[in-house]
C-alpha cells in the first residue's frame, strides 16, 4: 500500500475551510482506493505571523522538503501587507523549493454557466502554464527618497535563459500528451524588448525539437480577447509569471468561477516536494461563513494524487466532482447554488465513493 506524507498548509481566510474539505476527500479517495495519506497541518500564515513576526519559521523550507507534497490554501490578510504575506509564505516556498511550473487547468464542468455563450464556452479546455520561480515576481527592485517628491520605486523583471527554456519545455512537453498538442507562447515583447524578446526566441528554439506539437504565439492583449472570442483556438497557454497569474485568472472566470480554478505548483525534476492549492485567494469577506466554494482545493487535490502516481484516486476525484457540477444541487453561492463548503464536500465524498461512478466523466471533457 502506498503511503505519502502530505504537509497541508491551510494558511489564511478560507484557505483552512477548503484544505480541510479537500482532506476530507482525499482521505475518502485513499481509503476506497487503498493508499494512506500521512498529513501533517502547519499553522502558518497571518495569524503566525502576528504572534511571532514571520509568516513561517525560518526552517519551513527543511521541513518541508522531508514531504511528499504540499497541499496549500491561501494567503492574504485584511491588516498585514498583501505584499508581506504573498512574500512571507506562498512564493518563498515556490523559488525555495524551485516549483517553477505553475499548472491551471480551465475546464467547463456541466452544471456550471460561464459568462459565455454555451457554443464558446464549450469549447474551453485551457492549461495555462505559468513560470513561477522568476520573471515579474523575482523580487528584484528597490525604493529610494521614501516619503520625498522624487520617491523612485523599480521592480525589475528578470528572466534567464535556463528559467524560461526549462518552463516552455515543461509546457512542450505537456502539450505533447494532449489531443490538441497546441501550444500558444504569450508574451509582452513588442512593448518589452528584453525580457519577452528571449522568451519569443526561446520559443521558436524549442518548437523545432518538437514538430508534432502545433506552436503559435500572441501578445497578452490580444490573447485575452482571444480567450473570450475564440477559445477553441487555444489549448495549453505558456506565459511569464505575472501574465500566467492574470490569464488564469480570466480563465477561471470564463470557466464560471474562480472558486473552481485549481492549480499544481511543480518541480518537475522531483527533487522537492510539489505544492497542490486553489487558484482562489483567502476571500476575507466569507471567512468563517461556511460558504466557501472547495472544489478548486478538491480538484487541486486531485492533482496531487495524480502527481503521486495515484492516477485511479486523481480520475476518482475528478469523476465525483463532475457528478456534483452536474447535479447542481449544493453548488456554493459563486456558482449560483445555495450550498454551504459542508454539501459540496459531502455529496463529493457520496459520488466518488460510489462503484458504479462514471470514471470517465472528467476525461472526455478535459484532457
Ligand atoms: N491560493 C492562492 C493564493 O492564495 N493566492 C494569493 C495571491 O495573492 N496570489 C498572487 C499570486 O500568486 O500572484
Amino acid at each position: 500500500m502506498g503511503k505519502y506524507k502530505i504537509a497541508a498548509i491551510g494558511g489564511d481566510g478560507i484557505g483552512p475551510e477548503v484544505v480541510e474539505s479537500g482532506l476530507k476527500c482525499l482521505d475518502a479517495v485513499a481509503k476506497y482506493i487503498g493508499f494512506e495519506l500521512l498529513v501533517e497541518r502547519f499553522p502558518w500564515g497571518s495569524d503566525y505571523y502576528r504572534a511571532h513576526g514571520q509568516m513561517m519559521p525560518q526552517n519551513a523550507l527543511d521541513i518541508l522538503s522531508g514531504f511528499d507534497a504540499i497541499y496549500f490554501g491561501a494567503v492574504g490578510d485584511n491588516e498585514i501587507p498583501d505584499d508581506v504575506t504573498l512574500w512571507g509564505l506562498r512564493l518563498v516556498i515556490c523559488q525555495g523549493l524551485g516549483l517553477y511550473a505553475n499548472v491551471r487547468p480551465a475546464v467547463m464542468l456541466p452544471g456550471v454557466r460561464s459568462p459565455l455563450r454555451e457554443e464558446l464556452s464549450n469549447k474551453i479546455n485551457w492549461v495555462v502554464v505559468r513560470e513561477n520561480s522568476e520573471g515579474e515576481y523575482a523580487g528584484v527592485g528597490g525604493r529610494s527618497h521614501r516619503g520625498f517628491a522624487e520617491e523612485i520605486a523599480i521592480d525589475a523583471s528578470v528572466f534567464s535563459r535556463v528559467g524560461v527554456e526549462r518552463l516552455q519545455r515543461f509546457a512542450f512537453d505537456l502539450a505533447r500528451t494532449r489531443s490538441e498538442k497546441h501550444l500558444t507562447c504569450v508574451t509582452k515583447s513588442n512593448a518589452q524588448r528584453f525580457g519577452m524578446v528571449l522568451w519569443d526566441e526561446i520559443f521558436v528554439q524549442l518548437a523545432q525539437e518538437y514538430p508534432d506539437v502545433r506552436t503559435d504565439k500572441v501578445l497578452v492583449d490580444a490573447a485575452t480577447a482571444r480567450m473570450v472570442l475564440n477559445p477553441s483556438s487555444l489549448d495549453v497557454i505558456v506565459a511569464s509569471n505575472l501574465h500566467g497569474d492574470i490569464l488564469s485568472d480570466l480563465a477561471a472566470a470564463l470557466v464560471g468561477s474562480l472558486g473552481i480554478a485549481a492549480s499544481g505548483n511543480l518541480d518537475p525534476s522531483g527533487n522537492n516536494p510539489s505544492m497542490f492549492e486553489p487558484v482562489h485567494g483567502s476571500a476575507p469577506d466569507i471567512v468563517g461563513a461556511g460558504i466557501a466554494n472547495p472544489i478548486a482545493a478538491i480538484w487541486s487535490g486531485a492533482m496531487m494524487c495524480a502527481h503521486l502516481g495515484e492516477k485511479a484516486a486523481s480520475s476518482r476525484l475528478m469523476a465525483g466532482l463532475v457528478e456534483v457540477a452536474k447535479a447542481n444541487e449544493v453548488l456554493t453561492r459563486d456558482l449560483g447554488g445555495a450550498g454551504s463548503t459542508e454539501d459540496v464536500t459531502k455529496a463529493t465524498i457520496d459520488a466518488l465513493e460510489r462503484d458504479d461512478l462514471d470514471l470517465e466523466g472528467f476525461n472526455r471533457i478535459g484532457s
